[in-house]
């Protein structure tokens, strides 16, 4: 069968650890919007942008660079928030540079704000983009960003 093209294969939106927790616990940090209300808005954008997307969440680094490793075939970009492994994993960097897809980089918090160890991002490293400090709109932003790619650069 043929391989879909880029247009057809959904963005992978992957978050790492603690983000399952939004909503419950430092608003004045993250916001109030759970987890689950952020997929339903990247849903919706997506679709205003004739785009699909994966939306997933681990707590485990394995797991993560498990869902980009499967990206490199299942998906066309990568929005990534990879929580506090953004400032630690070669892992998650590794496998964003062997999947060879657009990522963008979010964080819901101005991390340049925060804590020297939250300057740096390993991510970053292989990230086209890097949006932070902007909430829930940050994963919209990245939807927003890729779509003209995506669309206009269709394999068939
Ligand atoms: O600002 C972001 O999006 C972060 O990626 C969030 C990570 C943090 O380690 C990064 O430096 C910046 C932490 C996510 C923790 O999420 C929580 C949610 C609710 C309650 C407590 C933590």
């Amino acid at each position: 069968m043929a391989s879909k093209s880029a247009k057809q294969r959904p963005v992978l939106i992957v978050n790492g650890p603690n983000l399952n927790m939004l909503g419950a616990r430092q608003p004045e940090i993250y916001g109030k919007e759970t987890l689950a209300d952020i997929e339903r808005a990247c849903r919706a954008a997506a679709k205003e942008l004739g785009l699909t997307v994966d939306f997933r969440q681990s707590n485990k680094e394995g797991e993560l660079v498990d869902f980009i490793q499967a990206a490199r075939s299942a998906n066309s970009a990568i929005v990534i928030n990879a929580g506090a492994y953004t400032h630690t994993s070669v892992a998650i960097l590794d496998a964003l540079n062997v999947a060879e897809l657009p990522v963008i980089e979010v964080h819901l918090s101005n991390i340049f704000r925060r804590e020297s160890f939250r300057h740096h991002s390993y991510v970053s490293l292989a990230a086209q983009g890097v949006i932070c400090g902007l909430g829930s709109q940050g994963y919209l932003l990245a939807l927003r960003a890729l779509a003209p790619q995506l669309l206009g650069k269709s394999k068939k």
